[in-house]
């Protein structure tokens, strides 16, 4: 053989060696940065799937040694001695033939048994009586958005255009127990105007969300977006991280969608990960255990700037998370005041621009809100709101985007359209100047550019 006749040489056996070694540097340099082993779960859902996991592994194992041990046997014991010997041959063999099916066959059946009682452990819903946190995850290309339910019983705000239709909904109706009912932004975006009994009353396709709490009868909520952003873990300089945060302890409910193609929900020290589909809601339960920040990625490719998809999971303490959470309600954001005109009026004033009402509708049925905020504040993307961009300008950025923002096409929503949403942007009052999120675009236009 080749590597008898090379190790024969001197110079045979230092290759040999040289390239052995090299072989096993190659392989655990890239080990020693990699994360080889399973991450420790967070939570007792991703320790139900550790568990698993080893049982899995320890069969495998198991059966690994046994095999390879019966291959070396056989290899040395049965080696060829002589030319003329040959060795028994066996036609078949009852025993052995039932063994080598019964035995893989039990092994499966185990394998599925545990596996359908971990299956159904981890996507166990939370009791009906308990406290559950509802965070909506919606996945778009390029960023997330995490929105939270707010308890009923927090103040609502008044709806903030008046003429859209108002609907009832009864909370015993089972189809409302579907899980969140507002994937489909600008149709299905409600918000709680007010509620009677088990009788709510939702104001459709503006801004503010309700969920339906998973358990029939149970409140409804308004959801609001308390995302936080870090500037960390940066691939591109304007770059903010979204971060979710939230309990340790108690049972969590992220309903995921994505606003166009499939993305993936995915923090490693869940140990599992769920997709987010066009058109459907996915729901990821989890109870976390351990406090910290837990970097996550969207885990399908989905284009361009997949790689910007990164978001923190940060659990905190239930007290911590409490303060957070109530600071953060306290500051979702107040309806904007004005007329902005019904569909009985869309007749235009003198000299604007746009339908200001159209276009609050549209900055929601494209999804602007999930990188610029619900009032264009500013999240991922930079601060819109009453933009010194000049609407041409503003145009070319939906067509040729600066930057990591969407691309939006013309048969998508059209240059008058745009002018619409321009429109309502420019009543959309700004943040206070130390929460303005930088506009590149701004400054170049800023600069004279
Ligand atoms: C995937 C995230 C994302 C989405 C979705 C998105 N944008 Fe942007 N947008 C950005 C980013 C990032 C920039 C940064 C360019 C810059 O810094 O000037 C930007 C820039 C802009 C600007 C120019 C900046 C300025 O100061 O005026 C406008 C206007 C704008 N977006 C409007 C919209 C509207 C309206 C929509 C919905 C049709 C939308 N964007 C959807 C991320 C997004
Ligand atoms: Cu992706």
């Amino acid at each position: 053989m080749a590597y008898q006749r090379l190790w024969r040489t001197r110079v045979g056996r230092l290759t040999l060696i040289m390239g052995a070694a090299a072989l096993a540097l190659l392989v655990f340099s890239g080990l020693a940065s990699a994360q080889v082993a399973l991450p420790e779960a967070v939570t007792e859902q991703g320790d139900s799937i550790r568990a698993l996991f080893f049982v899995v592994l320890a069969i495998g194992v198991i059966v690994f040694v046994i095999v390879e041990a019966m291959i070396l046997w056989v290899v040395f014991r049965y080696k060829r001695k002589s030319d003329d010997e040959l060795p028994t041959q066996v036609a078949h063999n009852a025993t052995a033939e039932i063994l080598w099916t019964g035995i893989p066959t039990v092994i499966v059946v185990v394998l599925f048994i545990v596996s359908f009682f971990v299956l159904q452990d981890i996507q166990a819903a939370a009791d009906p009586d308990e406290d559950v946190v509802v965070v909506d995850v919606q996945g778009r290309q390029w960023a997330w958005a995490f929105n939270y339910a707010v308890p009923l019983g927090t103040e609502l705000s008044e709806p903030i255009s008046p003429s859209l239709s108002e609907t009832e909904i009864h909370l015993e109706d089972p189809s409302l127990v579907v899980p969140f009912m507002t994937l489909k932004l600008g149709v299905e975006h409600m918000r709680v105007v007010s509620r009677t009994g088990d009788v709510v009353t939702v104001d459709r396709a503006v801004n503010g969300t309700v969920a339906i709490r998973h358990q029939a009868g149970a409140e409804v909520m308004r959801v609001f977006n308390g995302t936080d952003t870090v500037a960390e873990g940066r691939l591109q300089a304007a770059d903010n991280t979204p971060i979710v945060t939230v309990p340790v302890g108690q049972m969590i409910r992220f309903n995921i969608a994505s606003a166009d193609v499939l993305h993936a929900f995915y923090t490693p020290q869940f140990l599992t990960k769920l997709d987010a589909v066009p058109g459907r809601v996915q729901t990821l339960w989890v109870r976390i255990t351990d406090s910290g920040d837990f970097k996550s990625q969207c885990a399908e490719y989905c284009g361009r700037d997949h790689a910007r998809m990164i978001y923190t999971v940060r659990a905190l303490p239930l007290a911590e998370y409490e303060a957070w959470f109530s600071d953060k309600a306290g500051e979702a954001p107040a309806p904007i005041e004005g007329d902005f005109g019904g569909e009985e009026e869309v007749e235009q004033q003198e000299g604007a621009i746009g339908n200001p009402a159209n276009g609050q509708q549209l900055f929601f049925s494209l999804g602007c809100n999930v990188c610029h905020g619900d009032f264009g504040e500013g999240v991922v993307g930079p601060t819109i709101a009453m933009t010194i961009v000049p609407l041409d300008r503003v145009i070319l950025q939906y067509r040729e985007p600066l930057e990591a923002m969407s691309v939006f096409p013309p048969d998508q929503v059209s240059d008058d359209e745009i002018a619409d949403i321009y429109a309502w942007l420019q009543t959309v009052p700004r943040p206070p100047e130390a929460d303005v999120i930088p506009s590149k675009l701004a400054e170049l236009i800023e600069a004279g550019g």
